[in-house]
């Protein structure tokens, strides 16, 4: 929800800053204010803002004061918290506020110890230890089951908002390209309230629609109406509208919020997705948001570059590896017309390296476990079901799925994503090829290959062909089901060149991308192409990386590789639309 309406502390900038390598801060309640020489930019990871934070993955603390203008002194305060993580627990003048888990969704707490009209102390501990019980889980730093660099922090903007007594809480829009639009708005006020409902123009400068119902009682309160006449949202017409609800007490408006979105539906049947009633192709990549010196905070500026570069390539979707990306990012995604595959924290690529199968198998059946993953997977789609961007959600990452109790754990996230959002499909990223056991419980097939690198390696048309050969045994299986090939690509170093390709030139990696393309492109059941990965990223260290993850078809400072040629002719030949 966005407001132009609710005033707004905006606490990003440089704050006080202090590791506690001794684990002393809690007991010489830091929360209260601590001491400190040193200084941190938010938003922003601590990593790279200073060589001797970089590999420091336990606790620090943030302080700033800010003033609270006197004009306030009757509203709800709320610390709002973009992203920031992994755990996060924050004090306001010396009180607790409350306590988050999880670095990649938006969290907020109610403070109650503001004062108006004088200087006030945030103060924020992040614990950033890695754990296996975390999302994703891990062992240290260097021991992930991820493999992408555990970066910790205030990584995306944090403010302070001011809402009425009576408020918005929550509003969810589901918007058809027949022009049908459900709402659902929760408030929250002591008495009842009029709720004015207004369809505008993207701009908010024209009103195509205004409603006002009266006499409702707070709570949930649903509206439904169709709307002829309104554009659909699609890769190539990005139709954007607002909606705006208000609600107001004896004629005076308390609150006013407005969602962005587009009139767009998504279904999948005879083997392909559809977008408007018509079948289409996902051209794009796996991406991450990784950034030098920024860590885990991409700037608005760096995110304009990458849409530009991604429309000039020929994408036209990326799934958000392997984390629900910021705000900003999505609101691209909507802007320029970006079809979004969200996924949620459960990445488990490297489960093998941390954990043996028993213990993966006794992790994946506990009730905790699943209760944890439920509540991150709520916070995500609560963040981002209103955008039209966001087709189909991905459940995990490479989980260890030719585990019977992985396979259980998986049919009871797709069908949790089912009753939290009816209106979109759900997959989920398989590494596990014709040895998957949960194939079978979502609705599109993903698969992620790296035949060529990982094995068959130096030899890219043996990996091809034994790609090939696992994908048409899995569609002969589940005919039924689109496949989406989620991740495929191989390591190239910038600048180094070989002929023949060899691994880790430039040459070799665009040889096997257009090798995997070239050979998919032909099968009618393929329904989307990710490369992985956009750009190179910071991943931890081991004897497989050179600091980096180098998959990317740019580096990590945004310089085309040979791939991004290559890449750029082959997406363009193939239609977004598809018969
Ligand atoms: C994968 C993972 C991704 C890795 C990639 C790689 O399958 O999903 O997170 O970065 O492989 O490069 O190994």
């Amino acid at each position: 929800m966005k407001s132009w309406f609710r005033p707004r502390i905006p606490l990003d900038g440089f704050w006080k800053f202090r590791i506690d390598r001794e684990l002393i801060g809690d007991k010489e309640e830091w929360f209260k204010g601590f001491s400190s020489n040193e200084l941190i930019y938010v938003p922003s990871s601590w990593n790279e803002q200073n060589p001797e934070w970089d590999q420091f993955t336990n606790i620090a603390w943030y302080q700033r004061d800010f003033y609270v203008d006197g004009s306030l002194k009757d509203k709800r305060a709320w610390i709002v918290f973009e992203g920031a993580g992994y755990r996060t627990r924050v004090w306001v003048n010396n009180e607790f506020v409350g306590e988050h888990e999880g670095s990649f969704t938006q969290f907020k707490f109610e403070v109650n110890s503001i004062k108006c009209g004088s200087f006030n102390r945030i103060v924020a501990r992040i614990d950033n230890t890695p754990s296996i019980f975390n999302l994703p889980p891990a062992r240290e730093l260097n021991v992930t089951a991820f493999d992408f660099f555990h970066y910790g922090g205030i990584h995306r903007p944090v403010y302070l908002e001011f809402t009425d007594t009576c408020y918005i809480d929550d509003v969810t829009i589901n918007a058809s390209s027949d022009g049908s639009l459900k709402a659902s708005i929760n408030t929250v006020c002591n008495r009842s309230i009029n709720v004015r409902f207004a369809l505008m123009d993207k701009e908010l400068s024209n009103v195509l629609f205004e409603e006002m119902v009266k006499d409702v009682k707070p709570g949930v309160f649903k509206y439904e109406r169709r709307f002829d006449g309104v554009k659909p949202w699609s890769p190539e017409d990005p139709n954007l509208y607002n909606i705006v609800v208000e609600i107001y007490v004896d004629d005076t408006v308390r609150d006013s919020v407005y969602e962005r979105i587009g009139f767009r539906t998504i279904e999948v049947k005879e083997g392909k997705i559809y977008l408007n009633g018509r079948p289409i192709f996902l051209k794009g990549f796996g991406r991450h948001e990784d950034f030098p010196v920024l860590g885990k905070y991409m700037h608005g500026a760096v995110l304009v570059r990458d849409f530009y570069l991604m429309r000039k390539i020929g994408a036209n979707s990326f799934r958000t590896t392997h984390y629900p990306y910021s705000n900003e990012h999505l609101d691209l995604a909507d802007e320029f017309g970006f079809m979004v595959i969200l996924e949620p924290p459960l990445c488990y690529s490297g489960m093998d390296r941390i954990l043996s199968r028993e213990e993966v198998a006794k992790l994946f059946s506990s009730e905790e476990y699943f209760k944890k993953a439920k509540r991150f997977v709520e916070e995500m789609v609560k963040q981002h079901k209103n955008r039209p961007s966001v087709i189909m959600y991905s459940v995990t990452n490479e989980p260890p799925s030719d585990i019977p109790e992985v396979a259980e754990f998986i049919k009871r996230m797709s069908s949790l994503f089912k009753e939290l959002d009816p209106s979109r499909p759900t997959t989920f990223a398989s590494h596990r090829s014709t040895r998957d056991l949960a194939l079978d419980y979502v609705d599109v097939i993903s698969l992620n290959y790296y035949r060529g690198w990982y094995s068959e390696w130096g030899d890219i048309e043996r990996g091809t062909e034994a790609m090939l050969k696992e994908v048409e045994q899995i569609h002969q299986r589940f005919p039924e089901k689109p496949i989406i090939i989620t991740e495929f690509g191989a390591d190239a170093y910038l600048g180094l060149h070989s002929d023949p390709p060899q691994m880790w030139s430039e040459e070799y990696q665009a040889e096997m991308i257009r090798n995997y393309i070239e050979a998919l492109i032909k099968r009618n059941y393929i329904v989307g192409l990710h490369i992985w990965n956009f750009a190179d990223f910071r991943t931890p260290q081991n004897p497989l990386r050179t600091i980096l993850n180098r998959k990317g078809v740019y580096s990590r400072d945004r310089q085309p590789k040979l791939s991004v040629l290559i890449v750029s002719k082959l997406f363009k030949n193939i239609p977004t639309f598809i018969k």
